[in-house]
């Protein structure tokens, strides 16, 4: 099933049609506090046109180097510290970063942000666990980690400046609901589209991903308490070659299915989230 947030509420997609819903907020279902009936009930209606980011209160962390490709690819652009992607790639403790209060978020069809001070700049697709306070994944979306490879490739410790910035993150289009993990053949596939024409395609499945959902939130809930929960992007399988860098108008696709395709135009600083803050 899958949830939309929506100016004026939430809507569920459930036996073929979507439903407007009344009495829930995404921070109830994140505290695990949704009254048991709020699936069942509610009114038809027309199926979403607008789709805010799924994200009311909760923080957004993700997962680092948990894929082969992201070891192998962030080792060639930090060739002085080279090894700290390979030893956190074999390591029993995952690279776990804080990405996003919900303010930096922005959500399907809304402008993921480009840092001026930045001259490469990558698109990351990735799948986000939905994680309520308890600490239990009950649902899914896509993630877009937007990161400046040329700041994260300078030091490793500006990964917070290359990571976290408004508009560095979008989150979408919809929650979708599931206590199940998604099958390891799941594809994540990525495209950039400039004036018309692909200028970067990739793909992966979660087979590909090193780590278990279950492990990174064991890790992520260590000594550290979400009360409304939180978003956790499981990291990247997919990198563009080095002398690729998106550019302001790119429109960035990403697909899970069957969560859906989460479509962000790149913009400048100053475009963003277009819901109330
Ligand atoms: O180690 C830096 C960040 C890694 C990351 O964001 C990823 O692998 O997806
Ligand atoms: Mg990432």
């Amino acid at each position: 099933m899958k949830v939309c947030r929506m100016d004026d509420g939430i809507a569920v997609e459930r036996d073929g049609g979507w439903f407007r819903v009344e009495g829930v907020t995404l921070d109830a279902l994140f505290r695990d506090e949704a009254p048991a009936s709020w699936m069942s009930g509610g009114a038809r209606v027309e199926a979403p046109t607008q789709w805010l980011a799924p994200i009311e209160s909760q923080e957004v962390w993700a997962a680092g180097v948990t894929y082969f490709r992201s070891r192998e690819a962030r080792m060639e652009e930090s060739e002085k510290e080279a090894d700290v992607y390979d030893r956190v790639y074999q390591a029993e403790r995952p690279e776990l970063f804080f990405k996003a209060t919900p303010h930096r978020v922005v959500g399907e069809g809304e402008s993921v942000v480009i840092r001026e001070d930045s001259e490469w700049n990558v698109p990351e697709a990735e799948l986000a666990l939905a994680v309520n306070r308890a600490g239990n994944i009950f649902g899914y979306t896509i993630g877009n980690d937007m990161s400046s490879r040329s700041i994260e490739g300078e030091n490793p410790l500006y990964l917070p400046q290359a990571k976290i910035y408004d508009g560095s993150c979008a989150l979408g289009p919809a929650l979708y609901l599931s206590d199940e993990p998604l099958p390891p053949e799941t594809a994540v596939e990525l495209e950039v589209v400039r004036a018309s024409e692909v200028v970067f395609s990739g793909r992966t499945s979660l087979s590909e991903l090193k780590r278990s959902g279950e492990e990174l939130v064991r890790y992520l809930f260590r000594h550290n308490s979400f009360p409304n929960g939180c978003y956790l992007l499981t990291g990247t399988g997919i990198v563009p070659p080095a002398e690729f860098t998106l550019a302001h108008k790119d429109v960035v696709t990403i697909t899970i299915e069957p969560i859906g395709t989460l479509t962000n135009t790149v913009g400048p600083s100053g475009t963003g989230p277009r819901r109330a803050l």
